[in-house]
């Protein structure tokens, strides 16, 4: 029987991973290619964005049922440079 898993063990979506492609995704800004990761989480909708084209995405939104926009992590560099909340 497997152990239970504690919170810390629990993956968190918006921890720095692998880069996250977006070339199944959808084109926002009608240049041709796919730019978008869209999906959600029971709770928030998560956008998944490529910002500097190399088809990796770069930020990450999360959009609460209160229709507040927060960015929870945004690449700039290796690894992901978390912004501060609400910031
Ligand atoms: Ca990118």
């Amino acid at each position: 029987m497997a152990e239970p898993r504690r919170p810390g063990q629990v993956a968190d979506p918006d921890a720095p991973g692998p880069r996250l492609s977006v070339a199944d995704g959808i084109d926002t800004d009608a240049d041709g290619r796919p730019d978008t990761i869209v999906s959600d989480d029971g709770v928030d909708l998560i956008l998944r964005t490529d910002l500097d084209g190399d088809s990796y995405a770069d930020r990450v939104l999360r959009i609460g049922p209160d229709g507040v926009a927060r960015e929870v992590g945004h690449r700039t560099r290796s690894p992901w440079d978390d912004e501060p909340e609400g910031g």
